[in-house]
This record gives structure tokens, sequence and C-alpha cells, in this order.
């Protein structure tokens, strides 16, 4: 699309959403370098990990939806994106993004300057790559298969001996955190942003039980206390989550 079509797109829901953009202190010569980005949005979804990667590195951006109205935002971002309705959808300058941890990896690639990325040729970027696409590769597609089978049968929260696929992520994730401080290795990364979401939906929606991954639970804690991701919370998420599915059930 071209950068006329990019405004007109932009502007065209603008009137009725929220807008909303970070305030980072940034160089002149940053500020010249500076992409304009702007996130089509829907409130407790995966959108919330390009906000959160936005507000660590500093990096201004414009927040698209409708607060409180979570179809409101997904029909905006049908009418910029109709080939594939989701959030996020990111215009990147004129670029139109989808895909999350692409997203989140081209802003690295650009405006990171080696941040929240280990140097590629440390230990460490084995681990931050394996779960930069982990997390969606592996960990949400099954946590989400799991609720989906338990929703369309019974609707009970799977609790016995045998592991589903999504438990078995969730403790392949937790015994990585059992040696490392973070999925990155020694440091915070993109990676730990990629991995909140699948994490808080298998607990949230009772796929697994919070109970068996001590090492999550404490990652949880620290990622959580982020002041980035606080500041991502009071933004894209300000009224809590909206529409939320809802959970299976507890035996
Ligand atoms: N793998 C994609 C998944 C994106 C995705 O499925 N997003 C959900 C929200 S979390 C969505 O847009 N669902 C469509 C809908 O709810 O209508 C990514 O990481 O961006």
């Amino acid at each position: 699309m071209k950068p006329i079509g990019y405004l007109l797109a932009a502007l065209a829901v603008a009137a009725a959403t929220p807008a909303c953009t970070s305030p980072p202190e940034q160089s002149a010569q940053a500020a010249a370098e500076t992409p304009k980005i702007v996130i089509y949005h829907a409130e407790g979804r995966r959108s919330e990990r390009v906000v959160w990667l936005c507000e660590e590195l500093g990096i201004p951006y414009e927040l698209k939806f409708r607060r409180g109205d979570v179809a409101g935002s997904f029909a905006d971002i049908q009418a910029i994106n109709p080939g594939m309705r989701v959030a996020p959808t990111v215009f990147y300058n004129a670029e139109l993004l989808v895909e999350s941890g692409a997203i989140l990896e081209v802003i690295l690639d650009r405006n990171g300057g080696g941040r929240l990325v280990p140097p590629v040729n440390s230990a460490d970027y084995g681990l931050h790559l394996k779960f930069m696409h982990f997390a969606e590769g592996t960990l949400a597609s099954d946590v989400i298969a799991d609720y989906r089978v338990a929703r369309a049968t019974d609707g009970k929260a799977p609790r016995g001996e045998t592991e589903t696929d999504g438990q078995r992520a969730m403790r392949f994730a937790d015994d990585h955190l059992a040696k490392h401080p973070w999925f990155g290795g020694s440091e915070f990364t993109a990676a730990d942003i990629m991995m909140v979401f699948p994490i808080s939906y298998a607990i949230r929606m009772n796929v697994a039980d919070p109970a068996k991954y001590p090492h999550i639970a404490e990652w949880q804690t620290r990622v959580e206390a982020r002041p980035a991701f606080q500041r991502m919370l009071a933004i894209a998420r300000p009224d809590g989550r909206v529409a939320p599915p809802p959970s299976l059930t507890l035996p």
C-alpha cells in the first residue's frame, strides 16, 4: 500500500478509536529515523505483544482499538485487512504486517539496536529463537487445541493422568526456566514477550494446573512486574480483559 493509502486507512478509524502514543525519550537522531508504527489491537489479545515491545524499546506508536468493544476493534481490523482479520495487524510505515513474532522481529531488526535479542553467536541466541517460535508454533497451538477439544466435549479442565499436548508444552517451558532465568537465557528478551500470552491463556482457561509449573509462576511474577509491561496494561487493557472466552470447568 502506498503511504497515502496507509494514511487514509489509519484516518478511517481514527475518529472512532482512542489513539495512545507512548512518551519515549528519544534523541533527535533517533527520532529522525523513527518509523510510523500503527498497531491495530483488541484488548487482552496478542496485539499486546507489540505494544509491550514498543514500550520496552521506547519506540512511539499509535494504538487503534475500541475500548470495551472487542467486536468493534476486530471490525476495524477487517476494514484495513479484509483478507486476514487478525490481532495484531500493524502498519510499519506503509507495510502491512501480521503474525506477532514476525512483527516483533521486524521492529527489533530495524529499530532494536541489538536490544532484547542475545548476540547471534552467543549460546543464548538459540534459546531465544527457540522460544520466539515455540510460543506460537507449539505452545499456543497445543494449548488452544486442548481448550477447543474440551469446549467441544464436556467443557471440563483436563486433569487426567495422561498429559495433554498443551500440558507437555507447559512442562517443557517450566523445565527450561528451572535452568535459565529467562526464555532467552540469561537476560530478558523478546522471547519472554512472546511466551506470556500462551502461558497466561493455559492457566486462565484451566488447560494447565499452575501448581505443576513453579518456575513459570515465579517467572510470571518477575515478567509482569516490568514497568513496560505495566505501561502496556494501562494503555492497552485499561479496563482489564474484555469479552474473554470462558474458562474450562475445574473438577
Ligand atoms: N499466530 C498469530 C495468531 C494471531 C491470532 O490468532 N490472534 C487472535 C487474537 S489473540 C485473533 O485475531 N483472532 C481472530 C478473532 O478473534 O476474530 C500471531 O501470533 O499473531
